[in-house]
């Protein structure tokens, strides 16, 4: 299996290089990157015997046949994209390792009696719209024609760059998938957190994903000499984001089970001797449950309001995402936990995903599972994140047990 993990590991080194200039992996959505990223899967997707096209929401779909009477597609998929100086493994490894067992079959001459897809989803991490899980929703049914609207940084629509990457989103509503046609979506991805390392274990099967939400805030006070307007009449929108950036992580620390993050700030006009005009700045919440996320976000926005009166600030807030917190199947959970056993002869650790996924998307389609691979320090969203070959090719002869498995459910 080692063969199996030096090879994914070896993929994963070939699909960094798709990056923006600088630390770590940084490659957005429907970009250069995206499109030279998407070259070298299709390569793989092609090797293993998938059938490849794009679809109109920027996602790459590579679909294997079954060679039997059941219809029902298993899924299998990631995110291509990375948060900006992120990690290799981060989405990548869902996408890269069925290819590797997959084509590890084709090799074996061992068809499948049912089909299989692979899809490199477009806009899972929303670094560059805010909003997320893009290609996702587009296939599972749940996309809001209404972020097309969203702009980047330089003003560039998600509609726009759709189009300039060669999608029509006018074609996106048609690739909801059916319920009926899916049998299962099952992504393997990186723990990105401690719980696998502190265990000593390789891989875990994850129970639940939590729910997130986003917000764009705006606050806008008013520029002036920093120097000779006097503190008591000036409208410094600087001070009131550091009071909301404080209100957030005060909640956060005294509620159970929630966490959140100011993650982007820009300030207006940047300038050391002028009064902050106005400050751009993201919000983000996320509990396992939706009620403690919501009356979070009603604590946090009430005191914000409260800050921008006293200092005389205009605030808009655009709840820009949110995605409640799912579940995932009892019955996959139980059939990752068994190919686990089978490829590793230990009872698998079963965890909750503090990160977001594609499948809090794909839920809203079938019945989803997750596989954790152990990540070294936990760390992730890092130039620094880690993989072991090793525990990659326990992960790779998880997936290739859970294929036999079904199969012989097939029969
Ligand atoms: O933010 C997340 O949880 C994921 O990496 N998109
Ligand atoms: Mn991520
Ligand atoms: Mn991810």
């Amino acid at each position: 299996m080692n063969a199996l993990g030096e090879e994914i590991l070896q993929r994963l080194d070939q699909a960094a290089a798709c990056s923006e200039p600088g630390a770590g992996v940084t490659r957005f959505s429907f970009t250069a990157e995206h499109r030279a990223v998407g070259a070298l899967i299709e390569g793989w997707m092609q090797r293993a015997g998938l059938e490849t096209h794009w679809d109109d929401a920027g996602n790459l779909v590579g679909r294997l046949e079954g060679e039997g009477s059941d219809h029902r597609t298993l899924i299998f998929g990631s995110h291509q994209d990375s948060v900006r100086s992120g990690g290799r493994y981060d989405g990548m490894l869902g996408i890269v390792l069925p290819l590797v067992c997959l084509e590890a079959l084709r090799e074996q001459g061992a068809a499948l009696p049912y089909p299989v897809e692979v899809i490199a989803f477009s806009d899972e991490e929303g670094g560059r719209f805010t909003t997320s899980l893009v290609g996702s929703k587009a296939v599972a049914g749940g996309f809001d024609a209404e972020v097309l609207a969203m702009e980047d940084a330089d003003g560039v629509s998600l509609e726009r760059a759709l189009r300039e990457f060669g999608a029509d989103p006018g074609g996106i509503p048609a690739l909801a998938r059916r319920p009926e046609d899916v049998r299962a979506f099952v992504e393997v991805h990186i723990e990105q957190g401690p719980v696998l390392e502190t265990a000593g274990q390789a891989v875990g099967v994850v129970t639940a994903l939590t729910g997130i939400e986003r917000h764009r805030l705006m606050l806008k006070g008013k520029a002036s000499h920093a120097g000779t307007t006097p503190m008591e009449s000036r409208r410094d929108a600087l001070v009131g984001a550091a009071g909301i950036v404080l209100e957030l992580d005060r909640v956060c620390r005294e509620t159970h089970d929630c966490v959140g993050v100011v993650g982007e700030l820009e300030v207006v006009p940047n300038v050391v001797n002028v009064i902050p005009a106005q400050v751009r700045l993201t919000l983000e919440l996320r509990s396992p449950e939706d009620a403690i996320r919501v009356d979070a976000r009603k604590r946090i926005l009430g005191e914000a309001r409260r800050i921008a009166e006293a200092h005389g600030l205009g605030l808009d807030d655009a709840l820009v995402y949110e995605q409640s917190a799912v579940s995932c199947a009892p019955w996959l959970i139980g059939e990752l936990g068994e190919a686990v056993a089978d490829a590793t002869g230990e009872r698998p650790r079963e965890l909750f995903s503090g990160a977001g996924h594609d499948g809090l998307a794909m839920a809203g389609l079938t019945d989803i599972g997750m596989l954790f691979v152990r990540t070294p320090d936990g760390l992730s969203h890092h130039p620094d994140e880690a993989l072991a070959a090793e525990d990659a090719g326990v992960a790779a002869s998880v997936v290739l047990s859970l294929l036999r498995r079904f199969a012989a459910a097939c029969r």
